[in-house]
């Protein structure tokens, strides 16, 4: 036992100097799990995260990424780490809802302007006290990731006005906000996973979805889908999740290296996110996408619709938290 304490050290403070090229016998193995392809910024900043973690933690933890939702969905990925069979994953905050409602305020339609905004709210108190409350949920948040401003994208026609969603089957994100919104734009709204999502486009199961252009991309939407509306609707943060079992079994010095970690990698995510916008839209158009922007009424007659859905959900959700959220993006619009 002795000789094997001293060689954990030796090797330790090999590692720690070497960290990335170290990959010890006894360092813990952790999976971290995301929903899209491997080449989008998410997949990016996943192997930034395991080889930040793998440096910071001196080779203690070995963090092995697993893309294209091969661990399963967002909402299978959140369970998987309440019980503790998966320690970590990146997905968008929408999927929480059912697990904490009040991540339903970033599904508010029109409710950033600009990513300015996003990072004011997400990084300061209403994203720190959102994090809390996964807490008793068996979940840990780290770190918001950029997923973006989700656009439209059809097959059967493109959305100019707000009567062109009129008998779209729509597919929505697992959250009630969405669902809510677009059957107020007149679509017949459909709750999908993620990962069923390519196959639910292509047998035309539904004829639309919503999704920032680079998940348009990198999903390869444009084979299956004609028309790119940029409706920019919403705002759609990520949230890098890890197993509160795990987490609470790992020392501090662990935990903190690990949220750093996650933090860093953020910062290499949305980068990578915000540069790319413009040469997708050509890409796209490239590809075969017939792209159209929303004149400024029509965007105005879909603001006021969605009002409706955030009137809703607004006497549901924590009013504290609610009225923190408008004085502090106040603040951030008075900033700029
Ligand atoms: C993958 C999903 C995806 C989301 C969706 O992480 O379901 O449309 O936008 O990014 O969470």
């Amino acid at each position: 036992m002795k000789s094997l304490i001293s060689r954990r050290n030796f090797a330790a403070l090999a590692c720690s100097a070497l960290a990335s090229l170290c990959a010890p016998a006894w360092a813990a193995d952790v999976k971290f799990g995301y929903g899209t392809a491997e080449e989008h910024s998410q997949g990016t900043a996943a192997r930034k995260f395991a080889e930040l973690v793998a440096q910071k933690t001196g080779g203690r933890i070995s963090v092995k990424t697993f893309g294209s939702a091969k661990l399963g969905s967002d909402v299978q990925m959140q369970s998987a780490l309440q019980g503790g069979t998966q320690e970590f994953m990146v997905g968008a905050t929408s999927t929480l809802v059912g697990t904490v409602k009040d991540f339903a305020i970033f599904d508010f339609p029109f409710l950033f302007s600009n990513t300015k905004e996003a990072d004011a709210i997400l990084d300061g108190p209403v994203g720190r006290k959102l994090m809390q409350k996964l807490e008793s949920r068996g979940l840990v948040g780290l770190a918001y990731w950029e997923n973006g401003f989700r656009n439209t994208t059809t097959s059967r026609r493109p959305i100019q006005k707000l009567e062109d969603f009129q008998g779209l089957k729509f597919r929505v994100m697992q959250s009630k906000v969405y669902l809510d919104l677009f059957s107020g734009f007149g679509a017949n709204a459909v709750p999908l996973p993620f990962p069923e999502l390519y196959m639910a486009l292509e047998s035309r199961t539904v004829d639309a979805q919503e999704n920032p252009l680079a998940l348009i991309d990198s999903q390869k939407f444009y084979e299956v889908q004609k028309y790119l509306s940029l409706t920019a609707h919403s705002y759609s943060p990520f949230i890098v999740l890890a197993s509160k079992k795990f987490w609470d079994a790992q020392p501090k010095d662990v935990q903190e290296a690990i949220t750093a970690a996650a933090r860093e990698a953020g910062t290499l995510q949305r980068k990578l996110s915000r540069e790319t916008n413009e040469t997708l839209l050509a890409s796209l158009k490239a590809r075969g996408m017939q792209v159209n922007e929303i004149a400024p009424a029509e965007l105005a007659r879909m603001r006021e619709r969605s009002q409706a859905v955030t009137a809703k959900y607004s006497q549901e959700l924590d009013q504290s938290l609610l009225a923190e959220l408008q004085s502090e993006l106040n603040k951030a619009r008075a900033a700029k």
